[in-house]
């Protein structure tokens, strides 16, 4: 990997290809319900939208694990399905059962998206970048991130969370120059959405792709790889420079064409990839993140201890983030965060 020029916060040093002696280290969903001062601030603001859409209290929530846990990195506050919602699909937040939208499964729900009005109904969001470049510490980086084409549409035309995203595929494999023009929209919009972020202070993207896994290595190429590339190229032409991770959850063997075509400076790692197989294919060609069990964290003790440990042997030979393979979860003890925490910065090869 050429090494590229050495910028001084860790989190940014690894994401250029640096090895270090002490990983840094941020995980996905830092921010919470399971902060018990997340779920006092939950229980003020009228929805979940709301309170990504209030750059006072979406700013408050980036920094609250920053407070307790001092992470290299902070991601902004906010939701992938801010990007639906600002293209004028409609968007809930259901207590307790995840989100919800109007499905968008023929050509005039598609029609009736729009590009008009996006930026400006996200305008809160890039407030709360703007508030946040001054709020957190000079060594911590701030995360920018959206949701990637394929995970987005598949939200947006099964109208929930899914488990089999049947509506998704029927679509992609059965009306593909329908599916076409959404994952087109998507790659404009977002890449819209990353820019403007990127120009009101954050120093490097996420692209969650959390269910590029469901995909057959044909339509992944069309439907994850494909989408993600045209998005690093738009944003890489406008803003040259800017960090870019990838994280095509459960894709296997597919994170290597992954890594190889999209362009991404780095990959987060699920869980079950294999960390061998991961170092020895990706990490001469990307900086690798990842990729310790959630549910390890949430059962703390001397298994946390060890799986910990484990990763750290065996990535932190190369440029390398400490994370989780997905994001903390709800019954998670604060307590385990910070004993992971202290552990990764007592680590000396
Ligand atoms: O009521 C609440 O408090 C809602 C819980 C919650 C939170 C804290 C949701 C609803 N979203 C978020 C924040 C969030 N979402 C962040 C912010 C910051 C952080 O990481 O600290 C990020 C990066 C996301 C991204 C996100 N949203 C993803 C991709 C990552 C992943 O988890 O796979 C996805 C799939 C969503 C959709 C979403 N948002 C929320 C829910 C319940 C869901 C559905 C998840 C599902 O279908 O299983």
């Amino acid at each position: 990997m050429i090494e590229k020029s050495s910028p001084k916060k860790p989190f940014l040093r690894s994401l250029a290809g640096e090895t270090q002696e002490r990983p840094p280290c941020w995980l996905m969903r830092q921010a919470g319900r399971y902060l018990p001062e997340y779920r006092a601030l939950r229980a003020q603001s009228k929805g979940f939208l709301d309170l990504c859409y209030s750059p006072d209290l979406a700013t408050e929530v980036t920094l609250q694990p920053l407070r307790r846990y001092g992470f290299d990195a902070a991601i902004l506050f906010s939701d992938i399905l801010v990007v639906p919602d600002a293209l004028g699909q409609t968007v809930h937040f259901q207590e307790g059962e995840g989100p919800k939208l109007t499905p968008v499964r023929h050509s005039k729900d598609i029609d009736a998206l729009t590009l008009d009005g996006f930026q400006d109904h996200l305008r809160p969001v890039f407030e709360t970048v703007s508030r946040l470049k001054d709020a957190i510490p000079t060594e911590t980086a701030l995360i920018g991130f959206a949701g990637a084409p394929w995970t987005v549409a598949t939200y947006m035309v099964e109208g929930s969370g899914s488990k089999d995203f049947v509506e998704a595929k029927t679509m992609a494999y059965g009306r593909p120059d329908l599916f076409q023009r959404l994952i087109d929209l998507l790659v404009d919009a977002t890449g819209d959405y990353l820019i403007k972020q990127i120009d009101q202070g954050v120093e490097a993207i996420q692209l969650f792709d959390s269910w590029a896994g469901a995909l057959p290595e044909d339509a992944f190429e069309t439907w994850v790889i494909a989408p993600t590339k045209r998005l690093v190229e738009r944003i890489k032409t406008a803003r040259p420079g800017i960090p870019i991770i990838g994280f095509p959850r459960g894709a296997g063997a597919l994170y290597l064409p992954f890594v190889e075509r999209t362009g991404v400076d780095a990959v987060s790692l699920d869980t079950g990839i294999p960390l061998d197989w991961a170092v020895s294919h990706l990490q001469s060609k990307v900086a690798l993140q990842g990729n310790l069990d959630p549910v390890l964290l949430m059962i703390g003790g001397q298994a946390l201890d060890h799986a910990a440990d484990r990763i750290l042997r065996l990535c932190n030979n190369g440029p390398f983030i400490f994370n989780l393979g997905h994001g903390v979860m709800q019954t998670t003890p604060p307590e385990n965060v910070g004993r992971l925490v202290d552990r990764i910065r007592a680590w000396r090869g």
